[in-house]
């Protein structure tokens, strides 16, 4: 831990309180002059901190900003204890984090922005970003065969679900293969980009973007009506560092029971937050549309579509619309 998170989670486990500058100094071993120092670099990170003389400091505010230290204070994950990139804008965190994967960052390691000015979905289509929503992205090295990467995004699904339920109440629905939706309404999505050899998965980039404390109005209004926010739901603003920290504890929990090869668990769990199966629906892939009826998700995290002659086809990546 940096000397200078050593003192903002010292002023946080006070909750309020005043410490003096000698209590810090006296506990992390630093000198006074240090500690000033931190306390006006966390001031110029947005952090409101009273100081008063002869009471000491107090932490009154925190800025409402994705930071490194307010993702790290507390979180009790060992998959996400390395580096986390921090960006107030960024192009895009997933394509920032494919470049440094390439170069070598270790699992676990996070890419965070407040903005991105070129957020991507899939198939290149535009992901809409701007300050107040979650825009991540980690890097992960799973032992698995290329074959399997989907499994990734489905282990995602099921943390954002979880998180946005245990942190807002909400109930949220998946849609195969990388859709979280609120009443309908898309609220966040998934975009896992992998590089592989024939049968080894070298790293595989999951990003995810939540629209938290988003309006209505930054989207065109095109996509008004097909998108939902936390924040127009509830009516009041998420804690996003909450948030974010459970979507990482959840999504550690499912990836180490990947590992030890019980996707299935994870999978039916997928399939009791998935408002799909069973539907019909229609599926654009990139060669064909097909209609049919959802049937299931096997074992790789690929869709089986009942045609209507019959037929089960296996789907591994396509546009799903759910039909009424
Ligand atoms: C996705 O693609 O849903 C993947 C989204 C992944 C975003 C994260 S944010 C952090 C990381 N860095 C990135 O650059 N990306 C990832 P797809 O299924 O292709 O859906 C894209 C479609 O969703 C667009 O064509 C729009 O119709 C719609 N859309 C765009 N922005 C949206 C938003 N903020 N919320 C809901 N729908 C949106």
């Amino acid at each position: 831990m940096s000397s200078k998170d050593a003192v903002l989670f010292f002023l946080k486990d006070k909750q309020g309180d005043f410490v003096s500058g000698e209590d810090i100094s006296r506990s992390l071993s630093l000198s006074r002059t240090a500690v000033w120092k931190h306390i006006q670099s966390l001031k110029d990170d947005g952090y409101i901190i009273e100081g008063v003389p002869r009471q000491g400091y107090r932490l009154i505010k925190l800025p409402d900003k994705l930071l490194p230290s307010e993702i790290r204070y507390k979180l009790k994950t060992t998959l996400f204890d390395k580096k986390i990139y921090y960006f107030n804008e960024i192009s895009s965190t997933n394509k920032i984090a494919k470049n440094e994967a390439a170069k070598g960052s270790p699992e676990g390691t996070l890419f965070v922005a407040e903005k991105q000015v070129k957020g991507k979905g899939r198939l290149g289509r535009k992901w809409v970003s701007p300050s107040g929503g979650i825009w991540f992205s980690m890097v992960l090295r799973p032992e698995i065969s290329p074959i399997d990467a989907s499994k990734i995004t489905i282990l995602a699904g099921i943390a954002v679900a979880k998180a946005i339920k245990g942190e807002t109440g909400l109930k949220v629905t998946l849609k195969w293969p990388n859709d979280i939706f609120i009443d309908g309404k898309k609220v966040a999505g998934i975009l896992s980009e992998m590089s592989a050899e024939a049968d080894k998965v070298n790293f595989v980039v999951v990003g995810i973007g939540v629209n938290a404390n988003l309006s209505l109005s930054v989207f065109s209004e095109e996509l008004r009506d097909k998108v939902a926010t936390l924040k127009e739901l509830l009516g009041a603003e998420v804690d996003r560092v909450a948030l974010f920290k459970a979507i990482l504890k959840e999504f550690e929990k499912v990836y180490l029971s990947l590992n030890e090869d019980s996707f299935e668990k994870a999978l039916s769990e997928w399939k009791n937050l998935c408002g799909m199966l069973g539907k019909r629906v229609k599926i654009s892939t990139l060669t064909e549309e097909i209609e049919g009826e959802a049937l299931d998700i096997n074992e790789q995290g690929s869709l089986l579509l009942k045609l209507f002659s019959g037929e089960i086809r296996t789907i591994y990546s396509g546009d799903v619309v759910i039909k009424k």
